[in-house]
């Protein structure tokens, strides 16, 4: 049983403030657990590093995958060009790459914490259960650590479809759960995922909504904890859906909830 256990928003490769923000939570890495929504590394000054520690903890650390994860291994399987602002050069070059790639392979897109919370990077689909999430979310597990784990990279890109159904078979299914589970912010008045919206919901048009709103009524079983969305500053409408994307990488701050006794840490980029 850990000691504590901590959830952390979007690290994006910033290792500095990762470590500033576990010695503020007094963070044990041979007792306690690290817990992450996904979006691990990319964008900031030291992914390779954040990679490295986060390797070092073993079974200690857990995560959802990112869009920036998915994009770093597609790069790195030659399916994507790296964009220079991502600043992926040392791990694409690194001797540890096939290691690093390796265990980013395990990680699901959505996972429970002690059976209160669900983490998922972008989201929870509001036409889906915890429980169709959890299924969904293994279905892309398989994949991605089986044989066919370079063709789902190579074709997981792309908008369509936009609308759940229960009869998605094969592409069109893996790309819309893992849209929905790591690139998900808003749903048009048609329940349609929308892709160009990122900004803050007061100043988003009248025809999306977030999709923590969509659906109000549903039952939840876990609370959802997500990331990925740094406009909303870790806000959102309800006690059922915590945001942990407080924007450290863009010059805000890096937040970590720990599970235990519900109470937020977070550090300044400064
Ligand atoms: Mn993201």
């Amino acid at each position: 049983m850990a000691r504590q256990s901590l959830v952390v928003g979007d690290i994006q490769g910033c290792l500095a403030g990762l470590l500033k923000l576990l010695q503020k939570a007094d963070f044990d890495p041979q007792q306690d657990r690290l817990y992450a929504v996904g979006d691990l590394i990319g964008r900031g000054s030291d992914s390779l590093g954040t990679a490295e520690y986060l390797m070092s903890l073993g079974d200690n650390f857990q995560a959802v995958l990112g869009n920036h994860d998915l994009n770093f291994l597609a790069v790195s399987q030659g399916f994507k060009q790296a964009r220079k602002s991502d600043r992926l050069e040392p791990l694409l070059n690194s001797i540890k790459l096939p290691d690093i790639v390796h265990w980013l392979r395990q990680f699901p897109l959505a996972q429970k914490i002690n059976n209160s919370f669900v983490m998922v990077h972008a989201g929870l689909y509001p036409f889906w259960s915890v429980d169709e999430l959890m299924g969904f979310s293994s279905e892309i597990s398989e994949i991605l650590r089986g044989k066919q784990w370079q063709s789902l990279l190579n074709n997981m890109y792309g908008h369509e479809p936009r609308i759940w159904s229960a009869n998605l078979e094969d592409m069109p299914r893996n790309r819309f759960i893992i849209n929905a589970c790591t690139r998900m912010r808003y749903l048009n008045s048609e329940n349609q995922l929308d892709f160009e919206n990122s900004g803050h919901p007061d100043d988003a048009p009248d025809y999306l909504t977030p999709w923590f709103e969509v659906e109000k009524q549903r039952t939840l079983t876990h609370k959802v904890i997500f990331g990925h969305w740094a406009s909303l500053n870790g806000l959102s409408s309800s006690k059922h859906f915590i945001g942990l994307d407080t924007g450290y990488v863009w010059g805000q701050k890096m937040t970590a909830l720990r599970v235990e006794t519900l109470d937020y840490i977070s550090v300044s980029a400064d």
